[in-house]
């Protein structure tokens, strides 16, 4: 492996001064924990073992359609981003594969892969863009695209994600990840069921060109950037689309893609149960499709999705081995240190629902003792498992403190020096 960005040193130093602290931290939860059963060192390693994606783009500054606030030393290009998901993943030890976006991170798939494997990274699913026009392409998107009216203008988004596929093969990615932004702005704009006909038939021809060991992950989101209708606005239509398509289709769910106060959890529950549950896009959301810091807003929201995980996970429920990845933009941090703190709160969510006392649970709800019931969640939740997941970290080869470490090491600086400034103004991410 070659060089990683932060010094062996650094990180030797860092870990050192905080040594004793840590050692004496995790005994005395180990201690709690063991009076409730629970042994320390089996969370933590499921804990290490606990891999959350970096999305490409969310190393860079995000923004909205009012404005972009770029900050220093930002990545120019898909090489700047590996760069900095390595510092991601040195310093937390959560954060093992990159998701990729097609057209922005196209490049040679072998230098890809080899800058990649210098920093110890993998590739997780591939993304593909038929939302905005890319310079080159025939067809425009403004009105739509796997949906579009026009056949042509269809053809051309299939052909774009069959071409994601290809360049995933050659990363050894495993899926492809399909969100369009297809939809409508005015009522009577288009037809509810015959763009959903056209939807359909053509994911039919990616679903074709899936090799036998992916995944395809399809992602629905209520509006915007149509406000009227969406083509794939909620969880039921996506469970129609993976039923329509076949076993390798399962449904993605972003957090930050639902009405405000609708019951992710409950959805959650309900792919999980019929099969379906592909994966995540972890971000929290106050309003709509906030794309703030993953547990930023409602970490209880978090640590119930994952309480509906991990029970699945103990139960052996089929077809579940959900895909984990961040999907945030960053307008007022540095994308680094959130990425760094949303993986640790993942996990932190992670840690938290394997230590509620299943069988009392289930006690609680057969006697429908719904106050107790309650407690045993909240109980799991108000433990502060930190100590678990530092220690995780440190045995990993990470830092105790990802972003005391970070600022210690002056990467942004360094990075902010080698990196001429980008351009501000319009233009955010999705
Ligand atoms: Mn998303």
């Amino acid at each position: 492996m070659a060089e990683q960005p932060i010094s062996a040193d650094l990180v030797e130093g860092h870990n050192a001064a905080r040594a004793a602290d840590l050692k004496r931290d995790y005994e005395t939860l180990g201690e709690r924990l063991d009076r409730r059963g629970i042994a320390i060192d089996a969370i933590k390693a499921k804990v290490a073992a606990f891999g959350v994606a970096i999305p490409s783009w969310g190393v860079g500054t995000g923004g909205t359609r009012f404005a972009r606030f770029p900050g220093p030393g930002e990545p120019r290009d898909i090489f700047d981003k590996l760069a900095d998901c390595a510092v991601i993943q040195q310093l937390t030890r959560a954060t093992p594969t990159v998701s990729l976006h097609i057209p922005w991170d196209k490049a040679d798939p072998r230098r890809l892969q080899q800058s990649a494997a210098e920093y110890g990274l993998g590739f997780d699913a591939m993304n593909s863009n038929t939302f905005s026009d890319a310079a080159d392409q025939e067809h425009s998107y403004k009105f739509g695209s796997l949906s579009h009216a026009d056949a042509a203008t269809r053809r051309q988004a299939v052909e774009h994600n069959l071409e994601c596929i290809e360049i995933g093969k050659a990363l050894g990615s495993k899926a492809l990840t399909v969100w369009i932004g297809d939809g409508s702005n005015f009522p009577g704009q288009s037809n509810f069921t015959r763009s959903f006909e056209r939807y359909l038939a053509s994911m039919k021809d990616v679903y074709a060109a899936l090799p036998a060991d992916w995944r395809l992950f399809t992602e629905h989101k209520m509006y915007e950037p149509a406000f009227y209708s969406t083509v794939v606005q909620d969880w039921g239509t996506n469970y129609l689309i993976a039923q329509e398509l076949g076993p390798q289709a399962y449904c993605l769910v972003d957090l930050g893609h639902h009405a405000p106060n609708v019951n992710i959890e409950m959805i959650v529950a309900r792919l999980i149960q019929f099969g379906k549950l592909g994966g995540f896009h972890f971000n929290d959301s106050k309003y709509g499709d906030d794309d703030l810091d993953a547990g930023a807003i409602d970490p209880y929201r978090l640590f119930l999705v994952f309480n509906e995980l991990v029970d699945a996970e103990l139960r052996g429920a089929k077809d579940f081995d959900p895909a984990h990845m961040l999907d945030q933009s960053h307008n007022v941090t540095d994308p680094i240190e959130s990425l760094m703190v949303s993986s640790a709160e993942v996990q932190r969510a992670y840690a938290q629902a394997l230590l509620v006392d299943r069988a009392a649970l289930a006690g609680h709800q057969d006697t429908n003792d719904a106050l107790m019931a309650s407690q045993v969640l909240k109980t799991a939740f108000r433990t502060d498992v930190e100590p678990i997941l530092a220690m995780a970290r440190v045995e990993g080869g990470g830092v105790a403190d990802p972003v005391a470490a970070y600022r210690e090491a002056g990467y942004r600086a360094k990075v902010a020096a080698e990196r001429p400034a980008s351009a501000a103004g319009g233009g955010g991410i999705v």
